[in-house]
């Protein structure tokens, strides 16, 4: 994700109809501040986190251990800040404080109330020795009216260097994001560190996530990459994951 320190240039189209060109205008300034108020923000990912339909912003702050939620205005800025939608990736691993990195985030709804979660995955800083393996951890916030709870669901998984922490998954690699069971609720499908393909069936609840294995067929080969697809409009989902080697097409549907 680049440098430390980072600067970002916020460009917004303006329609100027009079003079009949399609212009940009900086509003970097206006939304993140003057100074330093623009370096250390990195944009991931442009999303309608609250339906209102204007497009938000989440950025990455302190040099990508928290994020950050800047909400789509008909007032300028365009983007404006609400307090409540900054949350910190805190990650104490053998009673002290781990700097983690974020690597992925994306927004779905995995409580079933309507209101957009966030799922982060983050890694180590350092990762390079054997005490740090190289794992992707997934933890998700929980969405409310006017705010996000900082406290990540509970989701059943630990590491041993924190056993009595179960608010993230430890995976090989970045999860999808599907809706495995039709119940309109954002499930999770994955890796985990000890090979084993499984789907999390999230519940409205917000109880831990049901587990459910699937067999790979042969060798697990690490995930690549995968997407899904209801490919006979029977609403039955079938996942395609591409293997290192190989491709694998699972038809897929949790009870
Ligand atoms: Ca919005
Ligand atoms: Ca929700
Ligand atoms: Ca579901």
């Amino acid at each position: 994700m680049g440098t430390k320190s980072m600067l970002i240039t916020l460009m917004v189209t303006g329609l100027y109809i009079l003079s009949g060109i399609l212009a940009l205008d900086d509003v970097t300034v206006n939304v993140f501040g003057g100074g330093d108020g623009s370096k250390d923000v990195f944009p991931v990912a442009f999303t309608d986190y609250d339906g209102d339909k204007r497009t938000d912003l989440i950025v990455l702050t302190k040099n990508f251990s928290s994020f950050r939620i800047y909400f789509g205005s008909p007032n300028p800025p365009s983007l404006q800040y609400q307090p409540g939608f900054q949350c910190d990736i805190v990650f104490e691993r053998n009673q002290a404080v781990e700097p983690v990195r974020i690597t992925g985030l994306n927004v779905a709804d995995f409580t079933g109330d309507g209101i957009n979660d966030v799922m982060v995955s983050f890694k180590y800083v350092k990762n390079q020795s054997q005490d740090r393996p190289d794992v992707t951890f997934v933890s998700i916030f929980q969405g409310v009216p006017n705010s996000l709870k900082c406290q990540p669901l509970v989701l059943n998984g630990s590491t041993a260097a924190s056993p009595s922490d179960k608010t993230r998954l430890v995976l090989r690699r970045e999860p999808l994001i599907v809706d495995a069971n039709g119940d309109m609720i954002a499930d999770l499908v994955g890796e985990t560190v000890n090979n084993e393909r499984k789907v999390w069936s999230f519940r409205r609840d917000l109880s831990p996530p049901r587990e459910s294995a699937f067999a790979c067929g042969g060798d697990c080969l690490p995930i690549e990459t995968g997407g899904f697809v209801d490919i006979d409009g029977k609403f039955m989902l079938i996942i395609i994951f591409f293997d290192s080697e190989s491709v694998v097409i699972l038809n897929l549907f949790v009870y």
